[in-house]
């Protein structure tokens, strides 16, 4: 047997931040490569957006070619076009009103419309709305860097609903909050229940928040607890993914 045979690798990435800028389309210099990456490897996609966003940033080339789309942190499971399965979101009561409260009392100057986005086993809220132009993405994403009032809401909700929700930062305007273990890390848990991940797969997952309090963190944390071989690679943009991939190439 040939001890140097090449382990088999699950490829997941996660969109908005990590192969596409929040909430735009791919980079037409990055788009080729990426093509021809999933032609070539198992690929697997991991967002906190749903389906409508993620076919507006990336190709159908591209979609179709992929082994699986998670969406909805991973409360929503596509696969060669057919919804596998799907979770529903448990909301507290009193939620909604705490939404509300913030968005009257955000120093944040500009409300756009469109806060609270209800999302298959979800919900993405924001101060300055989902209606924001690309200009006021960034003025909000400046604010939040300097206040960061994202990470502090998310942490109130945490506190206040304890059991009931989990709160996260992701992408540039918004937060998205889930049901708890309603995380990214279903991904993990989903492949491996399915048997679509055996004990000498190596698991590479790409995220830009897999920090504490990130989007990404519970995928990023349950790869690194696991079995697996891995590697977790926290980026900045899809320009720190691409090279990433073309590191592994070479290596
Ligand atoms: O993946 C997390 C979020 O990424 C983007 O966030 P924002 O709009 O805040 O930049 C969006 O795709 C959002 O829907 C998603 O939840």
């Amino acid at each position: 047997m040939n001890s140097t045979a090449k382990k088999r690798e699950i490829y997941i990435f996660d969109v908005d931040g990590t192969l596409t800028p929040p909430r735009q389309l791919i980079s037409p210099k990055f788009v080729s490569f990426f093509k021809e990456f999933v032609s070539k490897h198992e690929v697997y996609l991991a967002s906190g957006s749903d389906l409508d966003k993620i076919k507006s940033q990336l190709p159908e080339s591209i979609l179709k070619s992929v082994n699986g789309v998670f969406t909805c942190m991973g409360n929503c499971f596509y696969q060669y076009g057919m919804k596998i399965y799907q979770n529903d979101f448990a909301e507290p009561s009193g939620l909604r009103d705490d939404l509300r409260e913030k968005l009257l009392s955000s120093k944040y100057p500009k409300r756009r419309g469109n806060h609270v986005e209800e999302r298959v086993g979800m919900i993405n809220f924001s101060v300055v709305g989902r209606n924001a132009s690309q200009e006021d993405r960034e003025d909000y994403a400046l604010f939040d860097k300097e206040q960061s009032e994202r990470r502090l809401f998310a942490s109130v909700l945490n506190t206040k609903y304890e059991d009931k929700i989990i709160a996260v930062v992701g992408g540039e305007i918004s937060i998205d909050i889930f049901n708890p273990g309603k995380d990214k890390s279903q991904v993990l848990t989903y492949l491996e229940s399915n048997d679509m991940i055996c004990p000498n797969t190596v698991v590479k997952f790409f995220g830009d928040r897999t920090e504490p309090g990130g989007n990404d963190f519970a995928l990023a944390s349950a790869i690194k607890q696991s079995k697996y071989e891995h590697q977790v690679v926290d980026v900045k943009s899809w320009k720190d993914t691409w090279k990433v991939l073309l590191l592994n190439e070479f290596t």
